[in-house]
């Protein structure tokens, strides 16, 4: 399990150990230190899960302290407590305006500190758990789930920003995998499946950077490249489909060859997305009409 830091900022040693006596368990490390400014260092090292902020200190104090934690990237969303003897309203607000998440008053009753502490680590659990989800999510929304290629949505998306950005010439790429069918058919779905992701990393490893690459459809795959001639297109092309002819797939105890078909075209931006997916996939079904296994430009 990872364990949480809560950082504990206060020139009284006495407060501190009192602190650490109270909040200190096996999952929860309390890191001290005395000074805003070690504060801030500590911050940054340990990202802490929260920080206990005293306000009077030498050196700069700790509404300063928190105001810097909350001007930097690293820092700005640990939530910060102030246990300070100020308690008068004014301190109490000014404490909320420069970024707090809470305050507490000093003497402090020992049981109120550990629950506030707790409420606070208890939300920041639930911030984490959203925001990997929230990840996740952005994540699944963009890839396809058997071969984790961009999927049609993403890739449209993306070509859009390289079409209307950068006024460099772009090619499109639509491979599908020839007599599919028979591979299911033949070897099982597994082997299909196994095909789809083989291919995919086939591709992968010989793209560049800057390409797109996606599952179009079922066995179909749409690959952009950006900033490429005409020549060098059609050799990638021709790349990529002998890669997959050479392949010897092997599923439960099965091998076999595949091959796969591509239409290539220049990506015509007079003319609307639409139309530039339908003249490659007119080009990729003149190499399947003509014999399959071959890239047609
Ligand atoms: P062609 O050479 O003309 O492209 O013939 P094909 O057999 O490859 O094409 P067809 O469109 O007849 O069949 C494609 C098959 O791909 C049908 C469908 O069941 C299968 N398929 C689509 N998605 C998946 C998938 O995710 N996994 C597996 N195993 N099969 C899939
Ligand atoms: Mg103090
Ligand atoms: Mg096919
Ligand atoms: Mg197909």
């Amino acid at each position: 399990m990872e364990k949480d830091t809560i950082l504990v900022v206060d020139d009284s040693d006495i407060i501190c150990s009192i602190v650490k006596g109270i909040l200190e368990t096996p999952s929860l490390h309390i890191y001290i230190v005395h000074s805003g400014e070690e504060g801030i260092i500590a911050a940054k090292k340990l990202h802490p899960t929260l920080i206990l902020l005293d306000i009077i200190m030498n050196g700069i104090d700790g509404y300063e302290t928190c105001q810097i934690l909350k001007s930097s990237d690293e820092t700005k969303d640990i939530p910060v407590i102030f246990i300070t003897g100020n308690n008068d309203s004014d301190s109490v607000l000014k404490g909320f305006e420069v970024g707090a998440a809470d305050y507490v008053s000093k003497p402090f009753i020992p049981e109120e500190l550990k629950a506030r502490v707790k409420v606070h680590m208890q939300n920041i659990k639930i911030q984490r758990e959203l925001q990997f989800l929230m990840k996740e999510l952005k994540e699944m929304a963009v890839t396809d789930y058997l071969t984790k290629l961009y999927n049609r949505r993403y890739f449209a998306d993306q070509l859009q920003v390289y079409v209307t950005q950068y006024m460099l010439p772009i090619f499109l790429l639509l491979f599908d995998i020839d007599n599919f069918k028979k591979i299911n058919d033949s070897y099982g779905h597994n082997a299909g499946d196994m095909v789809l992701v083989t291919v995919s990393n086939i591709f992968k490893l010989l793209l560049r950077e800057e390409d797109i690459l996606s599952r179009w459809g079922g066995e179909e795959f749409m690959i952009c490249l950006p900033n490429i001639s005409e020549e060098e297109t059609i050799d990638l092309a021709n790349k990529l489909r002998k890669e997959v002819s050479k392949y010897t797939f092997n599923c439960d105890n099965n091998t076999f060859q595949c091959t796969i078909t591509g239409g290539i075209i220049k990506y015509d931006r007079s003319i609307s997305a639409e139309k530039n997916y339908s003249n490659v996939d007119q080009a990729l079904y003149l190499g399947k009409s003509s014999g399959k296994n071959r890239c047609i430009y």
